[in-house]
């Protein structure tokens, strides 16, 4: 039932890579980098949301649901309700919605708030984004909120609150797999049988704060807190948006710091640090986060980081621990992981020496926390909780 909608060569670049990912990813993601305002990337994502606005007009059955998903299409709400008004639109944001402070350097803030202001139901990842969006339309737009329903001339919108999730089962069901138990072996194997796994799984993206945990880990090496001989380190990283410049630079910086601490700490045969700039299967995937001891996810911000929630389903073995960023959205769910604030080095440090030398019994009892926690909020329930919510009764005006 897929209905493509065509994009361009140039709207891949000023929609997608331009407006999108090097204007809006920055800057909703406590503006880590410098974003680029440019009017004619601008033009790109509101023609691009046009069309996906025209087509799902042309498509949507009478008094359909329609669920928009996302900052690539933040102007889609507004424009389908316009031509549409039968039609109940929910929308839910994958990333961290920021603060008005950071939201109103946006040249055109006014026309997004406008635009997500179509929807019946606006969701976010945490009470802060939602916090932040409500605060965002009542400073540019002058709108009344009320128990988190803004209230329209010509609907209601309400905003809420959906943490995002995974499928529990699934991802149980294939690390109990045997295929994915031997790869598991053969993965310890090959790394040599170390005491110690650390693990680090992101898509190469300077907002994860994959430099951060692997300079924490080469000041342990150097201080000896960590010993080579016991430990290594995996860091997966998935290329992403190779088009845009900060994350080329992003990728020289991480690969420059792995050159540094294997070419300071590993053996022959025997590196410290395995990096892979790959792509991996599903499969590979989880057979790695079975292996890892410990699961390493320090983003400076993050929406909410499926990577964590994984390791925890993926750990039918009931051990292993999640070291996790204060600043991913995840860490609101996943109170047994030993939490973080990745800005802060010697923390980051002491938190990796902690997961180290955890004893059994309590790295037990935390998994333990972590898999209720994924299992009972898992992403059906994430749906079924908006959906919920986007169809019950508001009070129109
Ligand atoms: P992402 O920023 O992409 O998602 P994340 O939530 O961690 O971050 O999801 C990444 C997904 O990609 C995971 O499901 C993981 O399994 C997969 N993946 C990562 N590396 C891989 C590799 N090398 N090979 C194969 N698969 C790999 C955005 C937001 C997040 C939010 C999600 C969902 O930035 O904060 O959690 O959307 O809302």
């Amino acid at each position: 039932n897929l209905h493509a909608v065509p994009i361009s060569a140039d709207e891949v670049e000023l929609h997608y890579e331009g407006f999108s990912n090097d204007g809006l990813w920055p800057l909703y993601h406590d503006a880590l980098r410098e974003s680029t305002y440019d009017s004619l990337q601008w033009d790109a994502y509101r023609n691009v949301n046009e069309r996906f606005a025209v087509t799902l007009a042309n498509i949507a059955p009478a008094d359909a649901i329609v669920w928009i998903h996302d900052y690539h299409l933040q102007l889609v709400p507004a424009m389908l309700r316009r031509q549409r008004p039968d039609l109940t639109i929910g929308f839910f944001l994958h990333i961290p919605f920021p603060p008005y402070e950071l939201f109103s350097r946006l040249p055109w803030r006014d026309e997004i708030i406008e635009g997500l202001l179509g929807c019946d139901l606006v969701g976010f990842q945490r009470p802060m984004g939602a916090a932040n969006f409500t605060a965002c339309a009542q400073q540019l737009l002058g709108v009344e909120e009320r128990n988190g329903v803004i209230e329209l001339p010509t609907h209601h919108a309400s905003v809420g609150v959906f943490p995002i999730s995974i499928d529990f089962a699934e991802v149980e069901e294939m690390a109990a797999g045997r295929a994915t138990r031997k790869l598991t072996s053969q993965i310890r194997a090959r790394l040599g049988d170390p005491e110690v796994i650390l693990l680090g799984v992101d898509r190469l993206d300077y907002t994860k704060g994959i430099g951060l945990r692997l300079r924490a880990f080469g000041a342990l090496l150097e201080s000896g807190e960590i010993d080579p001989e016991r430990c290594v380190m995996v860091q997966v990283a998935t290329p992403t948006r190779e088009a845009v410049e900060h994350y080329q630079d992003e990728r020289r910086e991480i690969e420059r710091l792995v050159g540094e601490i294997n070419g300071r700490f590993s053996r022959i045969g025997l590196p410290v640090v395995h990096y892979l700039y790959q792509t991996l299967s599903y499969d590979d995937l989880i057979a790695l986060y079975r292996a890892g001891d410990v699961m390493l996810v320090t983003p400076f911000r993050d929406g909410m980081n499926l990577v964590a929630k994984e390791y925890a389903a993926a750990h039918i073995d009931g051990d292993g621990v999640l070291v996790l960023s204060e600043f991913a959205g995840a860490a609101d769910e996943l109170t047994d992981a030993v939490l973080v604030n990745p800005h802060d080095d010697r923390a980051l440090q002491q938190a990796i020496v902690t997961a180290v030398e955890m004893h059994r019994h309590e790295r037990r009892q935390r998994m333990s926390g972590l898999r209720q926690q994924v299992q009972r909020m898992d992403v059906q329930g994430w749906a079924d909780r908006f959906l919920a919510d986007l169809v019950a009764p508001t009070p129109r005006p």
